[in-house]
């Protein structure tokens, strides 16, 4: 029971913290502790109904104390996990995007991530799917009239032609969106990086540098690594897994050979990969000049946005640092750096270089809520998405003549993006947009 300091009365004001003495309510001379209580009228609420919020001292005994006596009153029991939210939702406060927001937002490491559950927290993410779901309907409208009235006495001309014409600037909308890179969802469960390269050349010691710690086991013998070693790491307010590989070579150790197929698979099935090279064994001296030689078994997996890092610049000249990005650009390889993980040297630009690639490959712009933040964060976004496409085209594809199977299309179109939010049937909004359809003239 909740008593106001001064007595007041037992209807509290809404939205007004109160201080207060929380009390047993069959003795109320027995406090359990001093706190705040706010009281927020439903509607407007987190959960659109009526809500009572205590404000306790933390402590253990407190906190059990005053739960103990919550739970002897009858219309009182534990919340179950995510029924706040959950009444949320079926309030109508939120829609599913916002909740699954919420959801990434509490668990939020990193900064990219952070910004994208803000975006579905704050409702962006809702109204750019609603807006793609009322130019759906708008379609619709316009095809249900003409069945309705039929083109001619009682409706303007064209709007079959008005329809197709949204409808396929709508199409183009969600294409765009699809044809994304999955960055929305590489942004949400972190980029997979992997670290590959020629046994020795600092691939370990570039982890270990990333991760700030001792994580993988470094030596001078080639070989060392033989498993993969994945770290998630936070690189530039970017979740990153890290993955440590074996070094490529041919070898007869059967251990060794299987470690290496496993990188190998790991660089394929990565968002990006990081090549390590020791510089002063790939560049080397020709009748022709300097060259970049690369040692054998990697070219299959270097592709052009691969990146580089050629370390072990403490065991060459500056000349040769200048030289070896030369070649490696001439090669089309642009994002490389030269460093040493040794001294240290060069790699307070190979971090900040490398978290702007980072970046400027899944396009995380400045502005929190730029157009620029992908829309799609989960496969659930893109499997609606994707059904909302193909009903577009397939009312695209309808003939003129068969108006009811086209609207029918449409129908399917919103319905399918009606699933990402889960909030609202299509008939309600088609109803409020009939209604403002110009009918005649
Ligand atoms: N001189 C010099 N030595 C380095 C540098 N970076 C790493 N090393 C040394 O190179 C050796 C190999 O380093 P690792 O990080 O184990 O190399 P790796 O690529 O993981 O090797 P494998 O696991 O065998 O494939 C170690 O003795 C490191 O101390 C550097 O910048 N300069
Ligand atoms: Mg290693």
């Amino acid at each position: 029971m909740v008593r106001p300091h001064k007595n007041k009365g037992v209807t509290p004001e809404p939205w007004r913290m109160e201080r207060c003495r929380i009390v047993k309510p069959d003795n109320e001379s027995e406090q359990l502790d001093d706190g705040l209580a706010v009281y927020f009228r439903g509607p407007r609420s987190f959960t659109t109904e009526d809500v009572v919020e205590l404000h306790l001292h933390s402590g253990r005994a407190i906190i059990s104390s005053v739960l103990a006596v919550l739970s002897q009153l009858p219309f009182c029991r534990p919340a179950e996990a995510g029924e706040f939210t959950r009444r949320a939702f079926h309030g109508g406060r939120l829609d599913l995007t916002q909740v699954e927001g919420l959801k990434d937002l509490i668990n939020a490491e990193t900064e990219g991530q952070r910004r994208i559950a803000m975006m579905a927290a704050g409702g962006t993410v809702r109204a750019r799917f609603e807006e793609l779901r009322s130019g759906i309907i708008g379609c619709l409208a316009n095809v249900e009239a003409l069945i309705d009235f039929g083109e001619g006495e009682d409706i303007e001309e064209g709007v079959y032609e008005q329809a197709r014409s949204r409808a396929q600037d709508l199409l183009a909308a969600i294409q765009t969106h699809l044809k994304d890179d999955r960055r929305g969802e590489i942004i949400r469960s972190g980029v997979r990086l992997a670290i590959f390269g020629p046994p020795n050349a600092g691939k370990s010691s570039l982890l270990n540098f990333l991760a700030q710690r001792e994580a993988a086991i470094v030596t001078p013998v080639p070989g060392t690594t033989r498993d993969i070693l994945e770290l998630s790491l936070d690189i530039g307010g970017l979740p990153v897994i890290v993955a440590d590989t074996a070094g490529l070579r041919i070898t007869d150790d059967l251990v060794e050979s299987i470690g290496i197929e496993r990188a190998q698979n790991a660089v394929r099935a990565a968002d990006i990969s990081l090549c390590v090279l020791s510089l002063p064994e790939v560049l080397v001296e020709t009748p022709e000049g300097p060259s970049l030689m690369m040692p054998p078994g990697l070219e299959t997996l270097i592709a052009p946005e691969t990146l580089f890092l050629f370390n072990k610049s403490d065991l060459s000249s500056p000349s040769a640092h200048q030289q070896v990005l030369k070649l490696a650009g001439a090669r089309g390889q642009h994002s490389a750096w030269v460093a040493s993980l040794s001294s240290g040297e060069g790699t307070t630009d190979f971090l900040s270089g490398f978290a702007a690639a980072l970046h400027d490959r899944f396009n995380l712009g400045e502005d929190e809520f730029s157009a620029e933040m992908p829309l799609i964060t989960r496969e659930r976004h893109r499997v609606h998405l994707e059904s909302a496409r193909r009903f577009l085209q397939a009312f695209l594809d309808t003939s003129p003549a068969d108006v009811v199977l086209g609207a029918e299309e449409l129908r399917y179109a919103a319905q399918a993006l009606g699933k990402v939010s889960g909030l609202i049937d299509v008939e309600d909004i088609l109803d409020a947009v009939f209604k403002d359809f110009c009918i005649g003239k």
